[in-house]
This record gives C-alpha cells, structure tokens and sequence, in this order.
C-alpha cells in the first residue's frame, strides 16, 4: 500500500473515531485532537518518545483491550483466549526473530514490570528452584512455615549492583526509593567524575567486593554505548546474574547499530527493553532471556503481572514486524548519526556535553555554563517549542528534582526525517534559547513553577525557527482531521 493510500485511511479512521468518542466525552476527543496539534508543533526530544506508526496506534484501539488473558500461550486462567495465543505467539516470534533471542516474553506492561518479571525471574532461579529441591517440595505451596520464613528471608537478603541515577542509571537499577533498591541489599557504580564514563575496573572491583546476585547494565541517560562482552565477564568472574535494561537503546539493536559486544542479546542471561522507545512500538514492556531463565520469565503472570494487554502485545506484534524490515536498520543508522550531528552542533557553540559527545541516541546538555537549572532550562525551552526533560548530571550539585542537565535524543525527530542539517539547526535553537534565559533569584514561592526569564521575542522566533524545520518533516503527513 502506498504511503498516500494509508494516509487517506487513516485519516478516515481517526476522524470516524474521534466522533463517536465526541458523542460520548467531547473533552475527550477534544484533547485528543490537541495532543495531536500539539505533538505536530513542536520538536521533540524526550530521548525515551518517539512516533508509533499509524498500523501500531490503530492496533491498539481494538476488542482485544476486553479480554482477560491471564496465564501463558495454551495455559490460561481464562476460557475462549484463542486469538490471544495467536498475538502473543506472533509477538514472542517477531521479539526472538528480530532479537536473536533464545526466548521472548511480551506480557509486561511497561520497562519496571518488565524490570520486576526480570528480578523475579532470577530470584526463581538461583534462590527458589534451588530451596525447593533442597527440601524436597514441588512448589512453595508444599513448604512448611519455618521452610517458608527461611525461603523469605533468602529472598530479602540478596545483592543487586546497577549503575546510579546521576551517572546514567534508571531509577529500576537498585535506586533506593525504587522497589529494586528495597527488594535487593543495592549498590551502585558511577561514571568516572572526570571523563563521564564507564570504567570497568571500576564496576569489576565493586562486584568482587559486593559480590552481587544481579548485576544490572543498562541506562536511561548515558550518552555512550556498552561493551556488554566486558560486562559479562564481570558477572561471571563473580558469578552474578547479568541482566542488561536496553530500554533506550533496542531500537539500535534492532537496527543492527549495535552489533557485536555492544549487543546485549546474546551476553546478557535476562534482557529486558520497553517497546515504545527508539523501538517505535506501543508503550510496554518484554523480556527476552537465555534458555536456562525462559521458564522462570514465562512465569511472570502472575508471579508479577495483572492480565496481559492483549491489545498492547498486538501493537508490539505489528512494531516488531516493522523493526525486521530493512528500512528499520536505516533508520536505526539514522537515530545514530543525528545524536552525533546535534552533539556537533552544541560544541561549535561552545555548549558543554557530559562525555563530551555521544555515540547512541542521547545528548547531555551540562547547562550550569549558562547559570541555569536543568528545571529552569527545560521550562524555557517548552516556552519557545522545543520539549526535552530535566535529568541530572553525574554528581549532580542541584539534586534530582532540581538537576543540572537537558536530556535531548533523536528518535522521534528522525522519525519525522530530520537529518543532519536539521539538528545542527536545533543546537542552534536551544543555545539561543538558554543564552537567553535568566535564573530566578530564588527557589521559594510556587514549586510548581521553575524560576526564570527568558528575554523578550526569544521564544517566538525560537519557535518560528522550529516551525520552518517541522513544516519540512511534517508528522503522520496526510493524516488530516476536519
Ligand atoms: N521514563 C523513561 C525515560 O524517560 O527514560 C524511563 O523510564
């Protein structure tokens, strides 16, 4: 089908659609309507967002969201889960094909529940199978009480090392006020305060010390990539499980930019991604795992989950059938070069990057050089049209809510086809925005509100600035609502 002919289709289905849910809710369809105007309008860089295809978004919306499917392909606590079967099997198919991936579970609802199905998964399989053989019980129901106590407290008493919030880490990698950092004794590794980066000496004399069940490798806001080979080596020098989050990145794995050690597949005992992300999926989550941890995975509801999304593991069955297609890895390349043309375009402005560049799809603006909070900056830059979000920077002095950073990636403008060019022009953009833009005197009154002024005529011109580039690469171009 052509590009033309979905568009028209679409467009019908979206107005169809947006008048019955008028008939019911018109606020409803009224902001639907808006997200769109507004997500058109604007450029963006959340380097977790992208743009899910018109065939992925209209899976979602189908009878498919009724249906209770708890259980596993052909073992259902549910009756009539036939078509079920058949979109999580085809899902799982696409994951494993695409992925290269022994096993592939598709269940999980976002990256943290498919977090938990990991931890889980592991503690089944290095604590639980073990205790039950031990005491010679086929499932935790058969145990006695005293049996039960200790087994509990086996599992509240294990190590879990992952890498920490302001070096890059996610908050599901052992941060303590997330569950991962409660369920599991945490430690975490930084980056090198100098270079920004990894040092795997570093996390190899932790884990030797720490000597952890789980050690996690993955980021949400590392602009680098990860020898993941050097990873697992640490792992098994200490005999931990490996467990790689590539929530952000399995768009490039996907595409084949990672390839060798930088792919966690195959070294990894559990990986984990969402699918919304440089994926271009649904948002949810999926575990792919070695052979030796399918079974435990596979366990993950109920072990973990409410019922399956069947509506949602559809969309990701359809995203992942577009990830094998060769225009992905084309595009995937493309995420790549761009993070590197954006990260160009800062330093000949004499910005400051955390590592000084990027090699995956994340830049880390550092914009204390310009006096300002990473919440004072990212409040200016949505006032001029451009949507990024406040993270923190390794060793952050203003703290996590505060910060010191602009995280800015490239999947979701790639989409709309920016190209080199493009993001050179959208540094341009956000220097003029931030070299503009004064702190506030103080952090008191509405905390609600960042604390800033952004010089008279910026944010207009910022934003016809931005406009000229988003008229060009328009967004699900042809898809027109009346
Ligand atoms: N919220 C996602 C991100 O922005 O990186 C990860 O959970």
């Amino acid at each position: 089908m052509t590009d033309a002919s979905i568009s028209q289709l679409t467009s019908g289905a979206y107005e169809q659609a947006l008048k019955v849910i008028e008939s019911v809710e018109p606020r409803i369809a009224a902001a639907t309507r808006q997200e769109l105007a507004d997500q058109r309008g604007s450029l963006k860089l959340i380097a977790s967002e992208n743009y899910a295809s018109p065939a992925v978004l209209l899976t979602m919306g189908t009878w498919f969201s009724d249906k209770y499917a708890e259980g596993t392909v052909g073992h259902r606590f549910y009756a009539a889960c036939q078509n079920v079967d058949t979109v999580e099997s085809l899902a799982a198919e696409h994951a494993r094909e695409l992925f290269g991936a022994p096993y592939a579970y598709v269940q999980p609802h976002s990256g943290i529940d498919a977090n938990l199905v990991a931890f889980w998964s592991i503690l089944a399989n290095r604590i639980e199978t073990p205790a039950l053989k031990r005491l010679g019980a086929k499932n935790v129901n058969e145990l006695t009480e005293a049996d039960w106590e200790s087994l509990r407290h086996e599992f509240g008493n294990q190590r879990l090392l992952g890498m920490s919030l302001d070096s890059g880490g996610h908050l599901t990698h052992g941060f303590r006020p997330n569950i991962s950092g409660k369920m599991f004794h945490q430690q975490q590794y930084g980056t090198d305060p100098e270079t920004g980066l990894l040092d795997y000496d570093v996390v190899r004399a932790k884990a030797k010390e720490f000597k952890p069940l789980v050690l996690v490798a993955g980021y949400s806001a590392y602009p680098r990539r990860v020898n993941f080979a050097k990873m697992r080596e640490i792992a098994d020098e200490v005999g931990a499980v490996l467990m790689v989050d590539m929530a952000h990145f399995a768009g490039l794995v996907a595409g084949k930019v990672f390839t060798g050690d930088e792919n966690p597949v195959p070294f990894a005992h559990v990986t984990t991604t969402t699918t919304h992300k440089s994926l271009r999926g649904p948002r949810g989550g999926m575990v792919l795992a070695q052979e030796e941890f399918a079974a435990d995975v596979d366990r993950g509801c109920p072990m973990v989950l409410g019922g399956p999304l069947s509506h949602v593991m559809a969309a990701k069955a359809v995203a992942l059938a577009e990830a094998r297609q060769p225009e992905f890895q084309t595009y995937a390349q493309n995420i790549a070069d761009n993070a590197k043309s954006l990260a160009e375009g800062f330093l000949t402005r004499d910005a400051k990057l955390v590592t000084g560049g990027t090699d995956n799809h994340i830049v880390l603006l550092d914009v204390t050089k310009y006096g300002l909070t990473g919440r004072q900056a990212e409040s200016a830059l949505l006032d001029a049209g451009v949507v990024t979000n406040r993270n923190s920077v390794p060793s952050d002095p203003n703290g996590a809510w505060y910060t010191s950073g602009i995280r800015l990636g490239t999947p979701a403008l790639t989409t709309r086809g920016f190209g080199h060019d493009e993001f050179d022009r959208v540094a341009e953009l956000i220097v003029e925005v931030l070299t503009n833009t004064q702190p506030g005197t103080t952090k008191a009154g509405d905390p609600s509100k960042a604390s800033y002024a952004l010089a008279d005529g910026v944010a207009d011109r910022v934003q016809a600035g931005a406009d000229e580039l988003l008229e060009k690469h328009p967004l699900y171009p042809g898809l027109e609502l009346s």
